[in-house]
């Protein structure tokens, strides 16, 4: 999907954040095109909505200046979380350059996490991609309810079931109070890109 356009000196790349349902996916997006200026941020569309639960997906374009004098222009999107939805996260996931897993810290959502994870795997192997390398960062969202009662999964516990084997960028993140939200997207622009040129360079020489 990825592509440097020369005419327009341009690259365009997509980052899809994925993970369980009521993860914190579309929060993400809300709080980035809350926050970000209008000069960054473009237009935020939500495509198919019941409640907060995302039926098809949200899409957001970012403008995030300049590299090699080339623009850079990503392109976010979410899924739907709710396993039943496999064919649009398929779907969604065509072409993408970067992953954002938006895992949820609630106790209860523990097997949830782990089998979005396995899913996200298979589907991006079904696109010819192996999840060991596509830029992909985790988030471990909703950090913010350690000071409530409701059980929570430790940071070490997260690590242990999500990362073991990856090994990528962790962020600890409260998406409704804008916490880590930036700091993740930051992070996989900045592996997004890095790929996006490798990628050509490689196609180039
Ligand atoms: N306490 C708390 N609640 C959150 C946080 N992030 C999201 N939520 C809430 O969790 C619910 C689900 O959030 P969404 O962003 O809609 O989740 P999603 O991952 O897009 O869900 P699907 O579209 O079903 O896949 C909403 O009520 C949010 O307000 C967080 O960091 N902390
Ligand atoms: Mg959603």
């Amino acid at each position: 999907m990825a592509f440097i356009d020369l005419g327009k000196k341009e690259i365009q790349a997509k980052i899809v954040y994925y993970g369980p349902g009521r993860g914190g996916k579309t929060t993400n997006l809300l709080l980035v095109h809350e926050s970000m200026s209008k000069q960054v941020c473009g237009k935020m569309v939500t495509i198919d909505t019941k409640g907060d639960r995302t039926l098809f997906f949200d899409f957001l374009p970012l403008s995030l200046g300049k590299i090699l004098n080339l623009s850079i222009r990503i392109q976010l999107y979410t899924v739907p979380g709710q396993v039943m939805y496999n064919t649009t996260r398929k779907l969604v996931l065509r072409g993408v350059d970067g992953v954002v897993f938006v895992s949820d810290s609630l106790r209860i959502q523990r097997q949830k996490n782990i089998e979005s994870l396995r899913n996200l795997e298979e589907n991006l192997q079904d696109e010819g991609l192996d999840i060991h390398q596509v830029p992909l960062v985790l988030q471990y969202n909703k950090r913010d309810l350690a000071s409530s009662n409701v059980p929570l999964l430790t940071v070490e516990e997260m690590e242990e079931d999500l990362n073991r084997d990856l090994k990528v960028p962790t962020f600890e993140a409260s998406a409704v109070k804008g916490v880590g939200v930036y700091e993740t997207l930051r992070e996989i622009s900045k592996l997004t890109v890095k790929g996006v040129i490798q990628k050509v360079r490689g196609e180039v020489r």
